[in-house]
């Protein structure tokens, strides 16, 4: 027969299992929501397996889609851009939806309000030119959507209408050239004239490569920039542009040449050349980008200096997509590592190039 006092004594274990299962299961919910588990990693999901995104976020990991407004085509510089940024999506798992706007920033606003309509979660540009940005970037605001400088920098008074801007620096880059013009013709004191090719009127690069280049050369009385002008970052471009220089007086031709980029260079190697000058020699050249081209041309000795300027951008671009994705901050400015070279180390370095 069973007594009150056994049903009692039942409901009471009953109750107290009950309650320890209660609290057993709540200390794993809590253990959930306090610390992310981690979960087994999927294997569709390379951001995690390159490390982009740490194991513990992938329960946050999801297909994440990247704008990007890409400004031309118009260098080997360029190419080997967009090339390293395909890849490194690629790489990282990330959809990548790349515009080329051939060099017209009008094409770069349609391309980045498509992205808009299309919802992606980061928009990424190199800006061909660094004015104009305010209203398209504040559309980009009112979206909610992310933005990151790429390459070349914008002019704008409210900088947190970007998260970062990663690239070069390339007042310093102009500074580089400047130096080894200087140390190449210390031992000439006679008046020397220097031949400028300068890249895209209005971009970054071109506006403090030459800034870079003019604060060292005005302070030697006896090197003058005596012609200047833009060839957008072209080879054909660059052999016109010097075509006309030396269609000069044969004694107003210059003695230097600082050209923007290498493709600019080796055009202006083929005019120097029809004009029945030595390049390298009659007139000394120096570059900025270090394409493996430029090396070759060092090797041959038709130019003899190169600045580097590096473009593969592209796992720089998705570790800073990732952080963001991840909630993380990121520093409002990121300057890529960069050297000089001369002919003296092209050969032991030109089969180094990796663009
Ligand atoms: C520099 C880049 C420039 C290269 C050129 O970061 O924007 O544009 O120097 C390229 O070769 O066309």
């Amino acid at each position: 027969m069973i007594t009150l006092r056994t049903v009692l004594r039942r409901l009471t274990l009953l109750l107290l299992v009950g309650l320890l299962l209660l609290l057993l299961g709540g200390c794993s919910e809590s253990a959930n929501s306090g610390v992310q588990q981690a979960v087994p990693t999927p294997q569709h999901s390379p951001a995690v397996l390159t490390g982009l995104l740490p194991s513990g976020d992938t329960a946050a990991a999801k297909q994440v889609v990247l704008g990007f407004s890409q400004l031309g085509s118009e260098s080997t510089w360029r190419e080997a851009n967009t090339a390293s940024i395909r890849e490194a999506a690629a790489e990282a798992g990330i959809t990548l939806l790349l515009s080329n706007a051939e060099q017209d920033q009008q094409k770069q606003f349609e391309a980045i309000r498509s992205f808009i309509r299309r919802k992606v979660d980061v928009i990424a540009v190199a800006p061909v030119v660094q004015t104009g940005w305010e209203p398209v970037l504040l559309e980009i605001r009112q979206a909610g959507i992310p933005v990151i400088i790429v390459d070349r920098s914008v002019n704008v008074e409210d900088r947190s209408l970007y998260v970062t801007f990663i690239g070069s620096d390339f007042y310093q880059e102009g500074v580089k050239a400047a130096k080894y013009v200087i140390d190449k013709l210390r031992h000439h004191p006679e008046a020397i004239r220097i031949a400028e090719l300068q890249g895209t009127v209005g971009s970054t690069p071109s506006i403090d490569r030459g800034r870079g280049f003019r604060k060292l050369i005005e302070e030697r009385p006896n090197l003058e920039i005596t012609m200047s002008a833009p060839a957008d970052f072209t080879q054909s471009g660059g052999r016109e542009v010097m075509r006309t220089f030396l269609q000069q007086p044969r004694e107003k031709w210059p003695r230097v040449l600082f050209s923007h980029n290498d493709d600019m260079a080796i055009g202006a190697v083929d005019a120097i050349r029809e004009a029945g000058l030595v390049p390298g020699e009659d007139m000394i050249i120096v570059s900025v980008d270090g394409t493996r081209r430029a090396f070759e041309q060092m090797t041959a000795g038709n130019i003899n200096a190169v600045v580097e300027c590096n473009p593969l951008l592209g796992p720089l671009l998705m570790q800073a997509v990732a952080e963001i994705m991840a909630g993380r901050t990121l520093p409002k400015r990121m300057v890529t590592p960069e050297d000089i070279y001369t002919q003296e180390l092209a050969a032991m370095e030109v089969e180094n190039r990796k663009y």
